[in-house]
């Protein structure tokens, strides 16, 4: 297991050997890399899916930055890719990854997301908490980041170490590159740092985590932790990511808070997509329409 931080001018980045088991690691630092575990077949499948997401957009499409140079494009939750991705993760190296570092006996699959990025100077996807966004309960959750492409640390996931054990902060409005942190919510949400900025000023300032990847490789990161993608650059100009979100036993309904925002167009209310439909808030999300997979 090897982290490394990244490394913005492109040189090698140092390795360190890190002994430590993938949920020692996943826990400590709220991020893990698991190397190879997706076999040619189940990596084919994962591309599938995400061409076919991408070729049949759902109503929680968003261009990032759009007219910008950092352009990009996600899409989550899309309807029309849903069957392909739970028939996708009944595959079961899913399930063996997910209960091993989540240690929960059960497993249930939440949602797909899917992000696009095409440019040497598309920029960064900003810092954020998907439990800003979601109504995300509970500490056994994991997102499994699959992307296509060999991908140095620099230009890949992003983790502030530990973050997944610390404060919520409101969410990036996700609507100007030059202010990252601009409020989603505003209101009693605390603000959320703007990471970058103090990184410029100080590299030292944030304990940042990644990982160099090949294709097969798996990332899984907590959904809680501070989390951004790192910008494009020449060496790296496209990256095609499958996202894949998993809970366990402990995960509960916690919906957002009455007047929250959303940032897509046509969803106003994160919290009533259709599988948290059934549950109260408290309840466990292994009572909504979720696909239990362990
Ligand atoms: O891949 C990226 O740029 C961002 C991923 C992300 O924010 C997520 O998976 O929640």
């Amino acid at each position: 297991m090897n982290a490394a931080t990244p490394n913005p001018d492109g040189s090698q980045e140092a390795v360190p050997v890190d002994r430590r088991t993938p949920r020692e690691t996943y826990w400590e630092d709220g991020i893990t890399k698991l190397s190879g575990v997706l076999d040619e077949s189940v990596l084919a499948q994962c591309r599938d899916a995400f061409d076919w997401s991408l070729g049949h957009p759902g109503a929680f499409t968003k261009t990032i930055y759009e007219g910008t140079e950092h352009e990009h494009w996600a899409d989550n939750v899309n309807p029309a890719a849903r069957e392909r991705c739970r028939q996708l993760v009944t595959a079961p190296v899913f399930a063996e990854i997910t209960s091993a570092i989540l240690d929960s006996q059960h497993v249930w699959y939440s949602a797909e997301e899917i992000f696009l990025k095409r440019g040497a100077k598309v920029g960064r996807t900003p810092w954020h908490q998907d439990t800003a966004y979601a109504p995300y309960g509970g500490r056994q959750w994991c997102n499994l980041w699959i992307s296509f492409e060999p991908l140095p640390a620099h230009n890949a996931i992003e983790v502030v170490r530990g973050s997944h054990l610390g404060p919520q902060y409101d969410g990036s409005s996700y609507d100007d590159p030059d202010n990252p942190a601009r409020p989603l919510h505003g209101g009693d949400w605390t603000p959320l740092p703007d990471i970058e900025r103090e990184r410029a000023a100080d590299p030292g300032s944030w304990d940042v985590v990644a990982y160099p990847s090949e294709p097969g490789d798996v990332i899984a990161f907590h959904p809680h932790a501070l989390h951004g993608g790192a910008p494009l650059d020449a060496r790296c100009p496209e990256r095609h990511t499958l996202v894949l979100r998993f809970f366990g036993d402990d995960a509960f309904y916690r919906p957002l808070p009455p007047g929250s925002h959303s940032i897509w167009d046509d969803d106003a209310d994160a919290n009533v997509r259709e599988d948290f439909k059934r549950l109260e808030p408290g309840d466990a999300l292994g009572k909504g329409g979720f696909l239990q997979i362990r």
